[in-house]
């Protein structure tokens, strides 16, 4: 396991693939080697919006940008949290970025969220260390706005893009998601089309309900930027709202805030996880709640007093 994490960070690319891979399914020599690795630090942009907004389309546009302006790697995570066993979008994501498939300093992975709490951090978060250790800095994080999906993926990233598009009903339905309270940043994309300057407007006004910062603490105000991520049109500016909200984390110590709120997250999806995956495990709880469910079933005891007694002692 060290000569793979070795040669990863080497720059073996088929080492990172084969790591990405062993990591995603959950193969605990990979995981307990990052666990007890320095992994390094780089910057975490999040990419979030509906369905076809052209996220993955911008993402590679951006990419080109970031390359052609000398970036010497960039790592690309795009999740799927909508199903497990989706192919279709993935797929999709491969092909819209399948210009950088010859560019060393370019790498994507395409992955499914896992079904349960916080499966988007959890898989995601081993994927941009594995990134990380093999260098690519800035690692984007792409995820379609389903349900939580848009609220986690502010949770992985230090700087959060909403990608909205000039669809008819489109910016009722991101101010109704909530959306708009993670972006750090609104791209309004395909802007070669009808109604920008309508969303952009509908957008300013929901972004201006944002609760105030409390008197005295940074203020950021949330740049609006149109692109045409087909012809890469606005994406330089988008680039450049993206190096502005990072020096205004840096300048404001808040980037350590992001990584430290990043780790409780992820300890908080971990534990979840495993303390749902023990109570059905072989364990002394599995044993327990074992017991405490065959009373509630027969009704001699309350659901709220087995609960009651599975934590006693624990809590
Ligand atoms: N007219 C126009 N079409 C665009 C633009 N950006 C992307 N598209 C098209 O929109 C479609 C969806 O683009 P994607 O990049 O796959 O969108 P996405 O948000 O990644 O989609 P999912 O990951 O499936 O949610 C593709 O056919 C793109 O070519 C744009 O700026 N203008
Ligand atoms: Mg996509």
């Amino acid at each position: 396991m060290a000569d793979l994490l070795g040669n990863l960070r080497a720059g073996d690319t088929r080492a990172l693939a084969r790591a990405l891979t062993l990591a995603e399914n959950g193969d605990a020599a990979v995981l307990d080697a990052l666990d007890t690795t320095a992994v390094p630090q780089p910057r975490r942009v999040g990419v979030t919006g509906p369905p076809g907004a052209g996220k993955s389309t911008l993402v590679s546009a951006l990419v080109r940008h970031l390359r052609a302006g000398g970036t010497p790697k960039v790592g690309v995570v795009a999740v799927d949290p909508s199903s497990p066993f989706s192919g279709g979008a993935l797929l999709g994501d491969r092909l819209r970025m399948a210009e950088h498939t010859l560019d060393a300093g370019v790498y994507v992975r395409s992955m499914a969220a896992r079904g349960h709490f916080g499966g988007l951090a959890a898989g995601c978060e081993d994927a941009c260390d594995l990134l990380a250790l093999a260098g690519f800095d800035p690692v984007i994080v792409e995820t379609v706005g389903v349900g939580q999906s848009e609220v986690e993926v502010a949770g992985v990233a230090d700087t959060t893009l909403v990608v909205l598009t000039p669809n008819a009903g489109d910016s009722v339905q991101a101010l109704k998601a909530g959306i708009m309270e993670v972006a750090d940043v609104v791209v309004i994309n395909k802007a070669d089309k009808p109604g920008a300057q309508r969303l952009e407007e509908d957008v300013r006004e929901g972004l201006d309900l944002r609760p105030h910062p409390a008197p005295g603490a940074p203020h950021w105000p949330v740049p609006i930027v149109r692109t045409v991520a087909t012809d890469g049109t606005g994406v330089a500016e988008l680039a450049a709202a993206l190096a502005a909200h990072e020096a205004h984390l840096r300048a404001h110590g808040l980037l350590d805030a992001s990584r430290a709120r990043r780790r409780l997250a992820r300890l908080e999806a971990l534990a979840r996880e495993a303390l749902a995956g023990a109570l059905h495990g072989q364990g002394a709880l599995a044993g327990r709640y074992g017991a405490l469910r065959a009373r509630v079933e027969q009704g001699s005891l309350t659901p709220r007093r087995a609960v009651a007694r599975l934590l006693d002692g624990v809590i």
